[in-house]
């Protein structure tokens, strides 16, 4: 008999609706309901990341774990690995989300050998495949972690020592080995110390050759390998290192263009990256959609007060909506999802408080998803832009974004036109069109 490492809930968390009193129930997310065709579990795909929710131990710069988990007190690692495995699905299932993601060191221990490590890696990864097929749950991405060891204090491919490329390379290979068998849609890089302290002593033309050469050979493998899905980068400025070469969506994607990546790699946009790097997430996955390059979503919040990654649980329900905008507007997100890359607080140690944090999530998401959709279809806000924007759609400016024109021909436009008329940007106009739709309780 399996063991209930959740016996606070009992079975599947219902939908009760918006005016349920229950904590333990979903008042906006409906996985079968349908929205513009597709079903919220469809647009949403949502996933639960193993390394908070289950490895997070609530440790912070003053004080160590305090979560105490039931299923982290077998004896040895690999014991405390396997019961993890099963609390895992035991919480997917009650929670009903679709997909999970995980690090390799996150589902098994690293051993004393790179085989050893694979070993453990390949019998963790056997056991997760039983539990998908039993329960229907479904890898979103796999990736490596290629930052937590001491080997990699100084980064990981961009390490100035080969021998520790060559281990990242070693642990990559079966990370993706292991996200084919588990039938991952996705591959994701997040560089967490592949930049730099001080440029003092760093030579960061090359690093930056570096970090390519490992992608383009992850990239190789993954495709010779039979990996048909999307590798993705994950921007973050800073933090762990002073500055990242995958620092916001632009810099990664003028990373790949430069070196070749772009058919294979699509980035993933995390919402604390994102203001950590002083952009708003909107920014981020705007700045990647109209790159064609949205793939994924690392969905939490920062806390505006604080300067580093608190990787709370998505509650900004404005923020949301324009996330959701900017999905629905290109038509949903292929090989990615959402993957809740979020911590419940220190102090929130209880199981249950697991539960209560995800519930909050996918309710504020698919809040979100009903509000964009109405505005989408309401044409809110685009068609103002829209309109805003006329003046390129025919004549001059027409001439102007098809290269038709040159700098004497626009001053001679120009000189006959005399100057222009001024017209107002709306912003608080458009700011309170966007708070009745957010704050609307017709929305249902
Ligand atoms: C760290 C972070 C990672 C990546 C996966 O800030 O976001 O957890 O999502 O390595
Ligand atoms: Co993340």
């Amino acid at each position: 008999m399996a063991r209930n490492y959740f016996p606070e809930v009992k079975g599947k968390i219902k939908y009760g609706g918006p005016d349920s009193k229950d904590p333990l129930t979903f008042k906006w997310y409906r996985a079968k309901r349908k929205v513009g065709g597709k079903t919220m579990e469809e647009h949403l795909k949502f996933a639960v990341c193993y390394w908070h929710t289950f490895k997070g131990t609530g440790a912070d710069p003053f004080g160590g774990g305090v979560y105490e988990r039931p299923w982290d007190q077998a004896d040895t690692p690999m014991g405390v690995a396997e019961d993890t495995v099963q609390a895992a699905f035991e919480f997917f299932k009650k929670l009903g989300v679709p997909y999970w993601c995980f690090h390799d060191r996150d589902i098994a221990p690293e051993g004393d050998s790179i085989r050893e490590s694979a070993k453990n890696l390949d019998a963790i990864v056997q056991i997760a495949k039983k539990k998908q097929k039993e329960t229907g749950v479904k890898l979103l991405w796999g990736t490596a972690n290629v930052f937590s060891h001491a080997r990699y204090v100084h980064g990981a491919g961009t390490n100035p020592d080969p021998l520790v490329f060559a281990h990242a390379a070693a642990q990559i290979r079966r990370a993706i080995d292991a996200t084919i068998t588990l039938g991952g849609r996705g591959y994701v890089f997040w560089g967490g110390r592949e930049g730099y302290v001080s440029l003092i002593n760093t030579n960061m033309k090359q690093e930056r050759e570096q970090l390519a050469a490992l992608l383009t050979m992850a990239r190789d493998y993954g495709r010779k390998s039979g990996f048909k899905g999307t590798f993705f980068i994950e921007p973050k400025p800073k933090e762990p290192s002073t500055h990242q070469y995958d620092f916001d969506s632009a810099t990664c994607l003028g990373f790949l263009t430069e070196f070749d990546l772009l058919d294979d790699f699509a980035l993933n946009v995390e919402a604390n990256h994102a203001t950590l790097a002083t952009h708003t997430f909107e920014h981020e996955l705007l700045t990647a959609s109209n790159a064609g390059k949205l793939g994924s979503l690392d969905i939490n919040r920062g806390d505006m007060t604080v300067g580093w990654d608190t990787d709370q649980f998505a509650m900004d329900l404005k923020e949301c909506t324009q996330a959701m905008l900017i999905i629905l507007n290109q038509r949903g997100l292929r090989h990615g999802g959402l993957n809740f890359d979020a911590k419940v607080r220190r102090s929130s140690f209880d199981t249950v408080d697991l539960f209560h944090a995800h519930i909050g999530g996918m309710d504020t998401f698919a809040r979100a998803l009903l509000i964009a959709d109405r505005m989408k279809r309401d044409g809110a806000l685009s068609d103002f832009i829209k309109d805003r924007y006329k003046g390129y759609r025919s004549g001059i400016g027409r001439k102007i974004l098809s290269g038709k024109t040159s700098l004497p021909a626009l001053e001679a436009y120009a000189t006959k036109n005399g100057e222009p008329e001024k017209i107002s940007g709306r912003q608080e106009m458009l700011e309170n069109i966007l708070n009745d739709y957010v704050h609307s309780t017709k929305i249902v």
